[in-house]
């Protein structure tokens, strides 16, 4: 880094922007390239920041050829056939994460995986901190990485959340421990095949000190030559490197080997996938030796993150469950087999290349009807026809005004409404957010008001 003087940043979004204030502060000659006419952030760069360059509307090739730093954001492919001109003519593109990594000195906990990364990767934070350690937590999760740097942000341990996209823009993550939680379809229009994806995820572990993996799942295995190897899942544990469930006079308790960590029973997160997220945060945090006593209470008052799973109304046998979070099929999978009752599932949006009749092994006879809307609407419902009743609909409030029609007028048994869209949500939202907080205000109308 030291050898550049002047970056060319790809992307003005919340990383683009963290990236020109960190090395803005460095003194470097800074020009930004967003293919947007106008993206949000363009206004705030041009009032705090008037002798960086903005190029909108595209990327100027010659000047990106000419650059010898680049900084690429995560949602930017470095397949984008200019990045590629640039690369060959000899530029060094990395993203956020390896310049964090080159100004960090403290321990880094790092977690990628389809599923659960954020519930780790909050958790682990609370973990750290209940057992009396100043936690950053930062990456996909939404905190830029570098704004910790440039605010001088006060921390012990560095937990980050990293997606597919960050890894491919790192080089060496070398974290104290290192987590892969599981491998399932996302992101298929931006990799030419599942193995590419994984190839990506399984930078993580380059330069691990201990790699944290689920046990019996051979691919994974395969992904890390780490030296320590922790692992978890839902069977008994055999040693002290293996994190599990086992059961004692009819009670099932979380383990490390032998070690007892805490009763089953008395996390407060719903589902087995989500005892499988909380043995690998154990595991995650083993290498620091924080009391036991910290790290269950930490679980024991972690209730998990918005728009995952999320119960946000409960009236007449009718529960209504946000999970817009689910963005991909593995995800959605997961919400349909973990709820008991009878089922109300709204799904659709932008469906990333998914190959959509993955979700026929998730499919019981408890799902009543589904609600298809969005962009790619048309595709699963073409996909899963004949599986199971499927309605078209146009909007959100069409889907909860048909679902609770539905439930009122079809069902006398406890119903979920279960909005886990296994799709993205840009063709209609901002983000996944705005996606599940229209639906849980459109939800909570109909409570007030009795209709929609
Ligand atoms: N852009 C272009 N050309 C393109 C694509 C994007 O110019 O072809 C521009 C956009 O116009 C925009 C900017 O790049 O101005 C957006 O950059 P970005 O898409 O990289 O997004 P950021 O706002 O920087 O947010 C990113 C992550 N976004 C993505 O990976 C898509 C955020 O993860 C992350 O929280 C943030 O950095 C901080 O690290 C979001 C996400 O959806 C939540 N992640 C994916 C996921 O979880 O599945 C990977
Ligand atoms: P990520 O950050 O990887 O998207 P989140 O913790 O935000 O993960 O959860 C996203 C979605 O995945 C939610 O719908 C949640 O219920 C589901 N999920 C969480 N953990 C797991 C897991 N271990 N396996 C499968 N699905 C999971």
């Amino acid at each position: 880094m030291s050898q550049y003087q002047t970056a060319t940043i790809l992307g003005l979004g919340v990383t683009g922007f963290s990236v020109v204030r960190y090395l803005h502060g460095l003194g470097f000659d800074v020009t930004v390239m967003d293919t947007r006419p106008a993206p949000l952030l363009a206004s705030e760069l041009k009032r705090d920041f008037q002798d960086v360059r903005l190029v909108l509307g595209g990327f100027d090739t010659n000047a990106l050829i000419e650059s010898s730093l680049i900084i690429i954001s995560p949602g930017i492919s470095l397949a984008t056939p200019e990045v590629r001109e640039a690369k060959r003519a000899g530029a060094h593109i990395v993203g956020d994460i390896e310049l964090f990594l080159e100004a960090n000195s403290q321990p880094v906990i790092a977690i990628t995986g389809s599923n659960g990364k954020s519930t780790v990767t909050s958790l682990v934070g609370e973990m750290c901190e209940a057992g009396g350690l100043k936690a950053l937590v930062a990456g996909n999760i939404g905190l830029p990485v570098l704004d910790a740097i440039t605010d001088n942000v006060d921390y012990q341990v560095a937990v980050l959340e990293l997606s597919s996209f960050q890894l491919e823009t790192t080089n060496t993550v070398s974290a104290d421990a290192a987590a892969i939680l599981n491998v399932s379809a996302d992101h298929l229009d931006r990799y030419d095949s599942m193995g590419d994806y994984l190839l990506a995820k399984a930078r993580i572990f380059r330069g691990t000190r201990q790699a944290v993996l689920p046990r019996h799942d051979a691919q994974l295995e395969q992904v890390t030559n780490a030296s320590t190897k922790l692992s978890f899942a839902l069977d008994e544990p055999a040693n002290d490197s293996e994190f599990g469930v086992q059961r004692v006079s009819g009670t099932r308790w979380l383990h490390k080997g032998k070690q007892r960590l805490m009763k089953l029973r008395d996390v407060p997160l719903m589902g087995l996938h989500n005892i499988k997220n909380v043995l690998a945060a154990f595991a995650l945090v083993d290498f620091l030796s924080l009391p036991v006593t910290s790290l269950v209470s930490a679980v024991e008052s972690f209730h998990g993150l918005p728009h995952r799973m999320q119960t946000i109304a409960n009236v007449n046998h009718i529960t209504w469950v946000n999970d817009s979070k689910a963005t991909n099929i593995g995800a959605a999978s997961t919400a349909l087999l973990n709820i008991e009752s009878d089922i109300i599932w709204i799904a659709g949006g932008q469906g990333k290349g998914a190959d959509f009749s993955e979700l026929k092994e998730a499919i019981t006879s408890q799902i009543k009807l589904l609600l298809v809307l969005g962009e790619d609407g048309a595709e699963l419902h073409d996909a899963l026809y004949g599986s199971l009743p499927i309605e078209r609909v146009e909007t959100m409030r069409e889907a909860v005004f048909m679902a609770s029609d539905y439930a009122l007028n079809n069902s006398s048994r406890d119903t979920v409404v279960l909005l886990s869209p296994a799709c993205a949500s840009f063709d209609m939202y901002q983000n996944y957010e705005a996606r599940g907080d229209d639906f849980s205000s459109l939800v909570s109308d109909w409570q007030m008001r009795g209709a929609v």
